[in-house]
Order: structure tokens, then C-alpha cells, then sequence
């Protein structure tokens, strides 16, 4: 199955924890890293006082089901120290599920499509550098689709 990710950290170094999560996640056997975006400077989305984000997008080709993908992020969330303190507040590494497939959960656990997605620049930006093609849950064409907040591609 192919799957996307979002990655985000704004605590410490966050070239640190994205490119460990990374390394992490490829040391999965249930995962493949099937392409990167670059990184990119984000302002906090949501609750906007707290420090700027790097973020980034995978897409990954995966045997895991979704809840098992769920939890394969989650333990790589956990062994890089990250504190689940306050919703979208500060963290190292957080690992988002935009999409599975073409699946739908609406689970306690998962959310599929990703619910926020469309409206986020910081999530479009890097999955639109991977994906060009792709088609938004809405039915729009993620060309067509722009987020909201400002977003900076690092080289
Ligand atoms: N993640 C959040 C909340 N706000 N803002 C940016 N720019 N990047 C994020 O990854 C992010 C956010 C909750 O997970
Ligand atoms: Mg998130
Ligand atoms: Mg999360």
C-alpha cells in the first residue's frame, strides 16, 4: 500500500529529529521510503505562540495496516522524547497519517484522509513537491489547493 506522512518538529534541533524519525521509520521492515520532500520553515499553525516548525513529507510503500502504521509512528514519536503535553502545542517529532490509500477510518485512534490537511500550507507545500499529481480527498488537485500559513523551503 502507499501511504503519505507528515513530519513536523519545533523543539531542539529539528534537523536532529526529522532526519532520526526517518532512519527510525526505514528501520522498520513493514516500511519503504519511496520518496522525500525537502524541509521546510513553517510558522505554528494553530496555536501560533510557540516556535517556527521544519516540516516535511514522505510517501512510503507499506504492508502494515493502517492501525499497525498508527503505532509504528507513535513508537518512534515516544523514542525520541516527544511529550504529549498540549494539542498542537511544542514538540520534537510529531508523524501524521495524510493518507492511506484511498482508505477511510473514521476509528478513535485514526482519521483517514488526514481531516486538516487540505487547509494546512505546511502539510500541502512538501506533499506537493512529492506529489504533484495527486488528487486532495476533496476531489481537487493538490496544484490547485493552497493552505493557509506561511511556508519557506529550506535547500
Ligand atoms: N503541527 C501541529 C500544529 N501546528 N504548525 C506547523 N507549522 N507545523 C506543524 O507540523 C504543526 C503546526 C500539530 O501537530
Ligand atoms: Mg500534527
Ligand atoms: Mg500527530
Amino acid at each position: 500500500m502507499r501511504a503519505y506522512f507528515s513530519l513536523g518538529s519545533n523543539m531542539g534541533d529539528r534537523g536532529h529529529y526529522l532526519r532520526e524519525a526517518l532512519k527510525l521509520l526505514e528501520e522498520n521492515k513493514g516500511i519503504r521510503i519511496i520518496a522525500k520532500s525537502h524541509v521546510y520553515e513553517t510558522k505554528p499553525w494553530g496555536l501560533t505562540d510557540q516556535a517556527d516548525f521544519w516540516n516535511l513529507a514522505v510517501e512510503i510503500e507499506t504492508g502494515l495496516e493502517p492501525l499497525e502504521l498508527l503505532k509504528a509512528c507513535q513508537d518512534v514519536e515516544n523514542s525520541l522524547e516527544r511529550k504529549r503535553i498540549m494539542r498542537w502545542g511544542p514538540r520534537t517529532i510529531d508523524i501524521d497519517i495524510l493518507l492511506y490509500d484511498n482508505r477511510i477510518s473514521n476509528l478513535e485512534e485514526i482519521t483517514l484522509p488526514h481531516p486538516r490537511m487540505e487547509e494546512r500550507e505546511f502539510v500541502l507545500a512538501p506533499l506537493r513537491e512529492i506529489a504533484p499529481e495527486l488528487v486532495l480527498p476533496s476531489g481537487r488537485s493538490i496544484r490547485e489547493v493552497s493552505g493557509e500559513g506561511e511556508v519557506k523551503r529550506l535547500d
